[in-house]
């Protein structure tokens, strides 16, 4: 076929009279140079799409589908469906008359991504001969260029970051809660070096459990997708790996849930050896019961985020190979956490006592170890930039037994819902938590949501059955509102701090110095270390 047209009159009439014959409808699809790659029997809908390489530039399909229908009817949902979620060049319906002759055409391409509201545009029906003469070739160029400019030339931002459509989910818990939960994915995705393009609340109570959040939504999320040139879908819950695979087939687009983010931001901010045994681990159990045929969108669209990590390149090895990774993973962690408990047992005899700093993730953690022991520990406003725990020695005002010196250990941040592959994986860096003294629950108080964290933090505590006393810190206070920092210091007891302009560190280090001086960590009455809220303490 001569490349430039959707279709000549000789194939037409050949395709049309096949059809009659066999009574069914025939497809084909045609490459740029005018080459058929694939003849199939049936209906767009049933024709087999190969999986392209595709250039690199091409932002569509590369391929037109040209096919007949026996019965007088224009383009079906089903054609147009084909049309956009493959992203074809474009496709063609040629009515058939009971003769064998071709009867209308009908032609139907993408719209291009800045017309809001349309997916797809469609010509008004014309003969085969007028259909011969359309260029498709200058169409498709146009439409390629429109596709790479974007939608007012984001072309800029694409090399650097993904942009991802969110998917939050209200499961009845109230739209309050479910609207943090979607402000804490954007949160996410921006820490994994993503942008957000749109975010969707969905409202449902009965759950589809092949897609989550059933067929009509993820039609709207694509068509979303296109638009605000994203080509991934994040959801706020963890995805089973038939449901993921089905979104994937279903809408061709990356699919990602939110642990498979937060693994990634652990990909990207492990460093030195530990941490990248531990991540390596947690994605690797994570993968091994997802690892059957991940979707071809996945394949097509490779890289970025969700794909990153020291457990990248082991997608393809088998089942059996990722389970021996994961035993020589196991043992190395034993390892790590043997030499780490060895350490401790030093410092033990040494008998400084030592305050670890827990907490959500971002919530100053970092920023705070470094302004009690002067030092220089990665902070940044990204979730997980904390990965490795790390000791240094600070002073406290001197009272009793303990002495002056105590040692601070900064910990890796906590989020609700942690992955279970995650609080494995880290195991020995989370042990590090259980000969700690005090457990320092720092707190975001700047931040809407603040008690629903600590219940998450203090949940993970307890659930890693540590028993060190745990002292709530407010910090932030120098970006919180008045009003709920007030509510916060009374349903805590807490004190309220600025690690980043030293506010009140002063007050903070006479009460961790009275609380560990007690032997049994309990405060006495009057001692104004009781107004300092020694949350989760048996006996107290
Ligand atoms: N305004 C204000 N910002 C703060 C304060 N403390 C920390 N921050 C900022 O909050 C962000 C997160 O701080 P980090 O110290 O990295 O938080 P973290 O708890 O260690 O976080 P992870 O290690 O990622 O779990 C950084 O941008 C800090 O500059 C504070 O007292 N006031
Ligand atoms: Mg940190």
């Amino acid at each position: 076929m001569p490349p430039e047209a959707a279709l000549t009159n000789d194939l037409a009439r050949a395709m049309s009279q096949l059809s009659v014959e066999i009574g069914r409808g025939i497809s084909l699809l045609i490459d740029r140079r005018g080459r058929v790659v694939t003849v199939a029997v049936g209906d767009a809908a049933d024709t087999p799409l190969p999986v392209l390489a595709g250039e690199a530039t091409s932002r569509l399909y590369g391929l037109r589908l040209v096919h007949t229908h026996l019965k007088p009817a224009g383009l079906s949902g089903d054609d147009l469906t084909t049309l956009f979620l493959n992203r074809l060049d474009a496709i063609v319906a040629i009515e058939t008359e009971s003769g064998g002759l071709p009867g209308q055409a009908h032609l139907a391409q993408l719209a291009p991504p800045t017309s809001e509201d349309e997916d797809w545009t469609v010509e008004a029906p014309m003969a085969v001969p007028a259909l011969e003469r359309v260029d498709l070739g200058e169409r498709i160029r146009a439409l390629e260029e429109e596709l790479a400019r974007g939608t007012g030339g984001r072309e800029v931002a694409r090399s650097s970051a993904e942009r991802a459509v969110l998917i939050g989910l209200d499961a009845g818990d109230g739209l309050v809660e479910a609207e943090l939960r979607l402000g804490e994915l954007a949160e996410l995705v921006r820490s994994a070096g993503g942008t957000v393009a749109w975010s969707s609340l969905q409202q449902r109570n009965h759950q589809d459990h092949k897609t989550l959040v059933g067929r009509g939504k993820l039609n709207e999320l694509v068509s979303r997708a296109y638009h605000e040139d994203a080509d991934l879908l994040v959801f706020d819950r963890e995805l089973s790996p038939a449901q993921a695979r089905e979104i994937e087939a279903l809408t061709r687009l990356k699919v990602l849930d939110r642990t498979q983010l937060i693994l990634d931001i652990f990909a990207q901010n492990a460093r030195g050896r530990e941490a990248q045994v531990q991540v390596e681990l947690a994605q690797l159990q994570y993968q091994l019961p997802r690892l059957a045929g991940r979707g071809r969108a996945m394949s097509r669209l490779g890289g970025g985020i969700g794909t990153r990590g020291p457990g990248e390149t082991k997608l393809e090895v088998d089942r059996r190979r990722i389970r021996d990774r994961i035993a020589s993973l196991e043992r190395a962690v034993d390892e790590i956490s043997r030499r780490r408990s060895e350490t401790r047992k030093r410092r033990t005899g040494a008998s400084t006592p030592v305050v670890a700093l827990v907490g959500y993730t971002n919530a100053g953690k970092s920023t705070l170890f470094n302004a009690l022991a002067k030092e220089d520990a990665i902070s940044r406003n990204r979730l997980f930039a904390t990965l490795r725990p790390t000791t240094r020695e600070g002073w406290l005002p001197a009272l009793g037994e303990w002495g002056a010196k105590v040692l601070y250990t900064d910990t890796v941040g906590f989020i609700r819902d942690l992955p279970e592959e995650l609080v494995n994986a880290f195991r020995a860096t989370l042990e590090e938590l259980h000969d700690a003294d005090l457990l320092m629950h720092v707190v975001d108080a700047a931040q809407p949501g603040a008690p629903e964290r600590v219940d998450a933090v203090q949940r993970i505590l307890d659930g890693l059955g540590l028993e060190p006393p745990r002292l709530v810190v407010l910090n932030k206070a120098d970006r919180a509102d008045a009003e709920v920092l007030a509510g916060l210091r009374q349903r805590y007891g807490a004190t309220a701090v600025s690690a980043r302009t030293g506010d009140n560190l002063e007050a903070l280090k006479a009460t961790l110095a009275r609380v560990l001086e007690g032997p049994t960590h309990v405060p006495l009455p009057d001692d104004p270390a009781a107004s300092y809220g020694l949350a989760g303490h048996r006996g107290s």
